[in-house]
């Protein structure tokens, strides 16, 4: 029985997590930085400790104090939500010494996976396709010219303790290898503290698939289809969608049972995630697998009806999957944006400050995970992803359709946010068609529309010195030609703003 949980984590995981917690009587004990004293997620939380000083190395970070609170607080799990201590295999181990259930994979699993090598190695030997490449760590520069011969250029090098596109390099011919190598080497050692670096077969613009599984203590494990999740820039996620344009049963079908394959032969429990790489021709490798709860997960939870964190916390505490693989259902079309505070017009830099205003989407088949409310301060110390907003619809038009309704109610003030970025990748044909792959952010040209804002307040202002100075001309109970402007003005200037701003949200 699991009857109080530690979320060691902040922002609007946090809150996603208490938010179960409270649907299934557990108490939830929230811990936070000096930065985040009043944060939403300590707000939500039954109880609330802080656990050091706003840099996460300090706090969030800190394992001791995580686990000497649980213990104080009298916990019986800690959630790790994602980030920060999620995927440390010694965070795992220290808990379950310590007698706190861990909710996630076993620290084994997670070092397994951990290693892209032992990963791929694992992955082979139980039939998960893998990209065509080394075996083993690099040594020598003759064994890589001799390996990428075999493979066939363009060779990807990659850091054997990477993940998230970290210490990885292109190299389009031999000329380039050895410097490629001794780049990645050392970015792969003061990235990873380790410089094993190892080969893969360049795959051009391919789609990046993912597949949820979960996975009980009783040896059962199912796929809850898959995510696509190819609409990132410089390895960040921003749109992610379910079902992917260019999948069909078959692909579905054969890319599921491979991904629980991939659950199975590293024995894992809980939920996780199996990431592959599709590519022109539609043939699917594995890539790497998160051995955690991924910030999409309510895209695959609004097209199955399931609680991805109720069936964590069940697992945890060593319950059955409530149902089989012939019982998940995949129902319609699901849609997710991440809200950033960042400005999409200056290449995406943190735009940090206080919320002055704001007014949250809502309405039919329309969900928020947000973590802050109105007042809040965008601390500079942490991830810049503020709230996700997430739809379902039958069919994907309709989604993007509400979608696009949905950003045009979020109204959020004093900070930039990624916004009118997704404004404009949902009207962009190639998002429309479904034709899109990694690259698609990169050759998006620039917002025709940037500054709008600073436009639409400076036309604003220049109206009512216009209307003024007109009034001031005029003889006192002049001007009633049914617009605010002086007479013969046409239309009102307010007119003209408003439906400005309602181009500006997509309308
Ligand atoms: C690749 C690849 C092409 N070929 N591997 C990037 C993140 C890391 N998880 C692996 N990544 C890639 N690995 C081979 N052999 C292209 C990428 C890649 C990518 C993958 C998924 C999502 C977005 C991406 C963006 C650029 C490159």
């Amino acid at each position: 029985m699991i009857r109080k949980i530690l979320i060691a984590n902040r922002g609007e995981i946090a809150v996603r997590v208490i938010r179960t917690c409270r649907e299934m009587g557990i108490e939830s004990t929230a811990v936070f930085s000096e930065a985040d004293r009043t944060a939403l997620h300590v707000q939500f939380a039954d109880e609330a400790f802080c656990i050091g000083d706003a840099p996460s190395s300090d706090s969030y970070l800190r394992v001791d104090r995580i686990i000497e609170t649980a213990k104080k607080a009298g916990a019986d799990a800690v959630h790790p939500g994602y980030g920060f201590l999620s995927e440390n295999g010694e965070f795992a181990d220290r808990c379950a010494e310590a007698g706190i259930t861990f909710i996630g994979p076993s620290g084994e699993a997670m070092r397994t996976m951990g290693s892209k090598t032992a990963a791929r190695k694992t992955m082979r030997e139980a039939g998960v396709p893998v990209v065509p490449g080394t075996e083993e760590g690099i040594d020598s520069d003759e064994e890589a010219l001799g390996a990428a011969e075999s493979i066939g250029y363009p060779v990807l090098v990659k850091a054997a303790m990477g993940g998230g596109g970290k210490g990885m390099r292109v190299v389009e011919s031999q000329d380039d290898l050895a410097g490629a190598l001794r780049t990645a080497r050392s970015e792969a050692q003061s990235a990873f503290g380790d410089a094993t670096v190892y080969l893969e077969k360049y795959l051009v613009e391919p789609r990046h698939v993912e597949f949820q599984v979960l996975a009980d203590q009783h040896g059962h494990a199912v796929h809850l289809g898959e995510r696509e999740c190819s609409i990132q820039r410089r390895h960040q996620k921003l749109i992610e969608e379910s079902p992917s344009c260019i999948l069909d049963d078959a692909l579905r079908n054969a890319m599921g049972e491979a991904a629980v394959r991939a659950a199975e032969a590293v024995r894992y429990t809980n939920a996780g995630t199996v990431e592959f790489i599709v590519d022109q021709d539609r043939q699917f490798y594995f890539l790497e697998m998160n051995t955690r709860l991924q910030v999409e997960h309510p895209v695959t939870e609004l097209r199955t009806g399931q609680d991805l964190v109720r069936r964590q916390i069940e697992i945890a505490a060593g319950m059955p999957l409530p149902f089989r693989q012939e019982d998940v259902r995949l129902l319609g079309a699901a849609l997710e944006c991440r809200i950033s505070a960042e400005d999409p017009n200056a290449q995406f830099m943190p735009s940090v400050g206080v919320v002055t205003r704001l007014s949250e989407p809502g309405g039919p088949g329309v969900r928020l995970d947000s973590g802050f409310c109105a007042g809040y301060e965008v601390p500079i110390y942490y991830d810049p992803m503020i709230a996700k907003l997430i739809v379902w619809a039958e069919k994907r038009e309709e989604a993007i359709a509400r979608m696009k309704r949905a950003l045009g109610e979020y109204d959020i003030g004093g900070i930039k946010t990624t916004i009118p970025f997704h404004l404009r990748a949902l009207s962009d044909p190639r998002f429309i068609s479904g034709d899109y792959s990694t690259a698609f952010v990169e050759t998006m040209g620039p917002d025709e529309d940037a500054g709008a804002d600073e436009r639409h307040i400076a036309a604003a202002f220049a109206a009512i010195m216009k209307h003024r100075e007109a009034r001031r001309a005029m003889p006192a109970g002049v001007g009633g030609d049914g617009s605010d402007g002086p007479p013969g003005s046409g239309e009102s200037p307010w007119k003209l703003t408003g439906r400005r701003e309602a181009m500006r949200r997509g309308r």
